[in-house]
């Protein structure tokens, strides 16, 4: 009966693992593949990447095979539910002994602020050491399931593009999306295909990501993000159910590092080996483009992604670091991922205090917890030190990790993030 029941399950994952209207598409000329017969209309998505709308993905994909030319095309996969890094909701506060640097009146409950001896990530200790340094604002873009960006410790922490008038039904800017004043909406398509420029969060789980990367600090209200001075960009690209889709990461990405994002964090993932090049692909262009970090949670399956890969996790871009979970106790969380080559470093991911829609808080598991605490330290080396490559940025931040013993074959840095470290090191 189990067995049947298994199967059952896999058979019906794998007759929806991907959009039978979406093609991706490398080619040199764009000219070739928009005489396709099988192709409705050809999206350019970045460098020779394009998405070819479809009918009929099969018969475009056969038409595709015997042009001899070199071309690559795959499938826009998704995620599949079960890969979606775990939320659980916790009623009980884990117990601080310390009193925050910052005065936001819930700010103490965020035990990730506390000194690494108290295995935290040293963040109040940090903004006690008066480092003289500058003080960029740096746009964080979170891929995820939107933004509560009228939340009251969000509001005034949210990216808005200069060039868009909002709601007026128009492209002002003329990027291609209308409206798109905080970031857009690519579960939201009109009928060409465009995402919309709304992505307010319908779930909990962006508003939770983006309030540990950068709710105001000491505004009256609410906890203290991570980073003093960033701009939060919406990018609604997970759906409720966890099940994002290759082109929408794609798009979200390359529209993320266009308008500025330095940092993107990205607490989702699939845990299946297939597809996927056009994601590597991009997570390599925006670094080398636009100098864009990519900050990626390992993933909730308990499991070493080194053996058995997880995406993007396990992708080997220079520009991608990836993030596994500790606790207040300075354990390793039982769902983390782990992996001595493709995890670079822990961060504090059990029972996280943030932001969730409707001017609430909340506690929050996973390593989609811990992937915005890296982000969030990420972002405030990168605003006092703002000439950092990622690639400068991620080796800073790897070599000033706390050791662990816990970690020494779990992780590549063998420890955990650590913002005073971190700034006591440039
Ligand atoms: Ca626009
Ligand atoms: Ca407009
Ligand atoms: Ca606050």
């Amino acid at each position: 009966m189990k067995l049947l029941l298994g199967w059952m399950l896999l058979f019906s994952v794998s007759a929806t693992e991907y959009n039978p209207n979406r093609l991706l598409i490398k080619a040199d000329s764009p000219e070739l593949i928009k005489q396709l017969k099988n192709q409705k209309r050809i999206q350019h998505l970045f460098s020779n990447w394009y998405v070819a709308y479809t009918e009929d993905v099969i018969k475009l994909e056969s038409e595709l095979s015997v042009l001899k030319t070199g071309l690559i095309f795959e499938r826009d996969y998704r995620a599949q539910k079960k890969a979606l890094p775990k939320v659980e909701i916790s009623k009980t506060l884990p117990s601080t002994n310390n009193k925050s640097f910052f005065t936001d009146p819930k700010a103490d409950n965020v035990w990730s602020f506390r000194d690494a001896s108290d295995h935290g990530s040293s963040i109040d200790k940090a903004y006690q050491g008066n480092f003289a340094s500058a003080n960029e604002q740096i746009i964080v873009a979170v891929v995820d399931t939107g933004i509560d960006y009228n939340h009251e410790d969000l509001k005034d922490v949210m990216w808005s593009n200069p060039g868009e008038i909002p709601n007026n039904n128009i492209d002002d800017d003329n990027n291609g999306y209308v409206d798109d004043v905080h970031g857009i909406n690519t579960l939201k398509r009109d009928d060409q295909g465009i995402p919309s420029g709304d992505m307010m969060d319908t779930h909990s789980h962006g508003s939770h990501v983006s309030g540990t990367i950068g709710a105001a600090q000491n505004n009256g209200v609410g906890i203290a993000g991570i980073a003093s001075n960033v701009r939060l960009m919406g990018l609604r690209t997970v759906p409720n159910s966890g099940d994002e889709l290759d082109v929408d990461v794609v798009e979200s990405f390359i529209y993320a590092a266009k308008n500025g994002a330095r940092i993107i964090n990205c607490s989702f993932g699939k845990d299946r080996n297939e597809g996927g090049q056009a994601v590597k692909e991009a997570i390599d262009f925006i670094g080398k483009t636009y100098g864009t970090l990519v900050v990626a949670a390992a993933g909730n399956s308990s499991r070493d992604i080194d053996t058995r890969l997880t995406y993007p996790a396990s992708y080997t871009s220079t520009n991608l670091l990836v993030i596994g979970s500790t606790t207040s106790n300075g354990r390793m969380s039982y769902f983390s991922n782990y992996g001595s080559k493709s995890v670079d470093l822990a961060a504090p991911g059990s029972n996280i205090y943030s932001t969730t829609p409707g001017n609430s808080y909340g506690n929050m598991s996973g390593t989609s917890m811990a992937s915005p605490t890296a982000a969030g330290i990420a972002a405030e080396v990168l605003s006092r030190h703002p000439l950092l490559t990622p690639e400068e940025l991620k080796e800073v931040l790897m070599k000033t990790v706390t050791k662990s013993r816990r970690m020494r074959r779990s992780m590549a840095s063998q420890g955990r993030i650590d913002l005073f470290n971190a700034l006591n090191s440039l």
